[in-house]
């Protein structure tokens, strides 16, 4: 057990307070059934940062002048009203978080995400008679997204309150990871309860340069500074329905901006996301919206940089990047893609931004790994291989999974055999990706379904 969980000892903590309403939510509405939607053209406080970035339209002041390079368009379409989600009558979860949500929530009720209108061509979806019927087909996927959305707003709670430095990065996965087994209700030791619910990928733990797909392996020693920049990368689900959502944690308010810059970014490619939205336009839209802002560092004015070879991407039942025909979803403009958004998707809309050089390369010891869905089958050579093979079946199916969960299921010295089953082709490694050294990334990430009237940001909280 971890020094935190020791000192802190199981206490009840009040879940999503009422209070805590951000500025991102004005105007929000509650978040079960009715309420929580956005008016058509309610552009009012819309998806600025918490720390007040400013808004576009020539009011701010000169104090706040600094925090932007440059002005940018106002936003029409709104990311405005938040959800409250686990608002009023959430019953009260634990620190460390214990208690599954299907306990804290009777008969399926759990809270909806934020239901934003679609705009422009899109806008008769929201009265649609034949796309409100449509909607009402689909109870069981949807309820599933929004159980794996509760978890994943449950545990980041409970992990941002207890997130400090001096912590290890093995203790923070820890955390994170059996907090959301728990309240799943899978705890993932026993054959096939993976695959019904509970981690859905290895908990990113990515720090400064780092972007991406870092996860501590065993005997990792790094303890989180007070000058870090964490980005927290964790996935749920329940059923197959993966909830992919990532936030940004620092001390120093230096990196205010860098952070403000990720979450405006990413709201804004969740504003434009929608039925035959063009890939290449909210790739622009997400750049520019990142690249109005700049930070200084130390005493260095850095301009922030989208990073151009990160992408977000479709979702599908078991496969997080969306199987062979996953779609990928730009954050700068020039990508040459052609595809359009499709109603019935699922997205993970993701943004980073760096002081570097915008671009991340492989670097760093593996840890992340999954199968490859359409592996051709292959026979094995490798004893090691074979019995790993066999145990990531029965417990990951097509989930990414990390070094740290074979080491949980009891396997030792499985590295050749691993190594194997990448070299055959059964495997990808999923290697860290950072940009140049002594530069800082942030990211921001949202999973998003775009139901037939309606689109729901699932894992949109009170927090972001
Ligand atoms: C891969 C391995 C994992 C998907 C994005 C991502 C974390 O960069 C198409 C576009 C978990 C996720 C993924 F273990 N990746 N989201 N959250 N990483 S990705 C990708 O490989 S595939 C982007
Ligand atoms: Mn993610
Ligand atoms: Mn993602």
């Amino acid at each position: 057990m971890s020094t935190v969980q020791a000192e802190q000892g199981i206490e009840d903590l009040k879940l999503n307070g009422g209070a805590g309403v951000p500025p991102a939510a004005n105007g929000a509405a509650a978040s079960n059934g009715a309420g929580g939607e956005v008016e058509a053209g309610d552009s009012d406080d819309d998806d600025e940062g918490e720390e007040g970035a400013g808004k576009q339209d020539g009011t701010e002041g000169a104090a706040k002048k600094k925090k932007k390079r440059k002005p940018r368009k106002k936003k029409k379409a709104g990311a405005g009203a938040g959800t409250g989600a686990a608002g009023g009558g959430a019953k009260a979860q634990t620190g460390p978080p214990r208690i599954p949500v299907a306990q804290l929530f009777p008969d399926d009720s759990y809270p909806v995400g934020q239901e934003m209108e679609y705009q422009n061509d899109n806008a008769y979806r929201t009265t649609s008679e034949e796309k409100r019927h449509l909607d009402r087909l689909n109870p069981d996927f949807l309820t599933e997204y929004r159980q794996a959305a509760e978890v994943h707003r449950q545990v980041r709670q409970y992990a941002t309150s207890v997130i400090k430095p001096g912590m290890s990065l093995t203790e923070i996965a820890e955390i994170i990871e059996d907090g959301t087994r728990h309240l799943t209700g899978h705890m993932g030791l026993e054959e096939g309860d993976n695959i019904l619910g509970g981690v859905a990928f290895p908990t990113g733990l990515n720090l400064n340069h780092c972007a991406a797909h870092y996860s501590p392996n065993a005997g990792n020693k790094i303890v989180l500074k007070h000058e870090d920049v964490m980005k927290v990368d964790f996935g749920v689900h329940v059923n197959g329905r993966i909830v992919d959502s990532a936030f940004t944690v620092a001390f120093d308010p230096q990196y205010d901006n860098l952070l403000a810059s990720v979450k405006d970014a990413t709201n804004t490619g969740i504003a434009h996301a929608g039925p035959d939205a063009r890939m290449s336009e909210i790739g622009e839209a997400i750049q520019e919206a990142m690249e109005s802002y700049e930070c200084t560092i130390n005493g260095t004015t850095y301009p922030i940089k989208a990073i151009r070879n990160l992408n977000g991407h479709t979702i599908t039942q078991y496969s997080i990047h969306g199987g062979s025909k996953g779609k990928s979803v730009p954050i700068v403009k020039n990508s040459h893609s052609t595809e359009k958004m499709e109603e019935g998707e699922t997205y993970a809309i993701e943004t980073f931004g760096s002081t570097g050089k915008g671009v991340v390369r492989d670097d760093m010891e593996t840890s992340h790994y999954a199968k490859i869905a359409d592996a051709p089958k292959v026979a094995l050579r490798v004893a090691s291989a074979k019995t790993l093979l066999r145990s990531i079946d029965k417990n990951f199916g097509t989930l990414p999974f990390c070094r740290r969960y074979l080491d949980r299921l009891g396997h030792d010295k499985y590295l050749l055999g691993l190594n194997n089953l990448v070299q055959v082709g059964v495997l990808r490694d999923y290697p860290p990706l950072c940009d140049i050294k002594g530069s800082f990334t942030a990211q921001s990430e949202h999973t998003i379904l775009l139901r037939p009237n309606v689109k729901e940001v699932i894992s949109r909280g009170d927090d972001y």
